[in-house]
């Protein structure tokens, strides 16, 4: 098919919800320097108990590409994604006792994440969530970034622990791998991962307005 690629005709299709889990106020507070560390560190908090969540959820698609992926390469992707997992709950970790930041619990959208690891759930659904679940976080704080932006310079490498080119790259990796695989799925199964990525979408944006909450 020469079309454009499903993942860009859904982002299309669902623009202002994306602009909305991309372009957030609290991103945009951060962008332009007005950022209120206290909610800055509400967020770290929440996303610290996020991040650990998505391990068991990495390890079930890593799983479902190992048994179901029509391309070997795939599970070096994964894996890769795990190196970087690693590193960022250690960085958590540093943070977290840096900023002085208690941990809390209990998210809804770790709950749905917990959803996406059933074994009904296929492959080509489970790598399509995780792809929209890291394209955000690295078109979120890849805009901190651009040109003009004006970073508080203490949350700078917050900002490129996303918004770097490796991690872009690895967004472009898992995005080809979700669209290779939704071209060849029942209308089914895309229609299942379309209504994923929306749901997801809602819950970025749930996510980032929860920062609010340590204001
Ligand atoms: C809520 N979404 C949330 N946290 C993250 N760390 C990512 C996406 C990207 O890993």
């Amino acid at each position: 098919r020469g079309a454009a690629a499903i993942t860009d005709t859904w982002l299309r299709k669902h623009r202002l919800i994306y602009t909305g889990a991309t372009r957030h106020p609290f991103i945009l507070a951060i962008r332009g320097g007005s950022v209120d560390i206290s909610s800055f560190k509400h967020w770290l908090g929440q996303d610290f108990i996020f991040v650990r969540a998505f391990v068991p959820f990495l390890a079930s698609v890593l799983l479902k590409a190992w048994k179901e992926s029509d391309d070997s390469s795939d599970v070096d992707v994964i894996l890769g994604g795990f190196a970087a997992l690693n590193d960022e709950i250690a960085w958590f970790k540093e943070e977290a006792s840096k900023w002085g930041v208690a941990l809390e619990s209990n998210l809804d959208y770790c709950r749905f994440l917990e959803s996406l690891m059933n074994s009904d759930v296929s492959y080509t659904e489970a790598v399509t969530a995780f792809w929209v679940i890291e394209a955000v976080y690295q078109e979120s704080f890849a805009h901190c970034l651009e040109d003009g932006s004006k970073t508080p310079e203490e949350l700078k490498e917050t900002c490129q622990r996303w918004g770097n080119d490796g991690f872009g790259q690895y967004c472009c990796a898992l995005k080809s791998i979700a669209n290779r695989r939704l071209e060849k799925s029942s209308d089914d199964v895309v229609a299942k991962a379309e209504a994923n990525v929306l749901t997801i979408l809602e819950y970025e944006v749930d996510f980032w307005n929860m920062s609010r909450g340590g204001a």
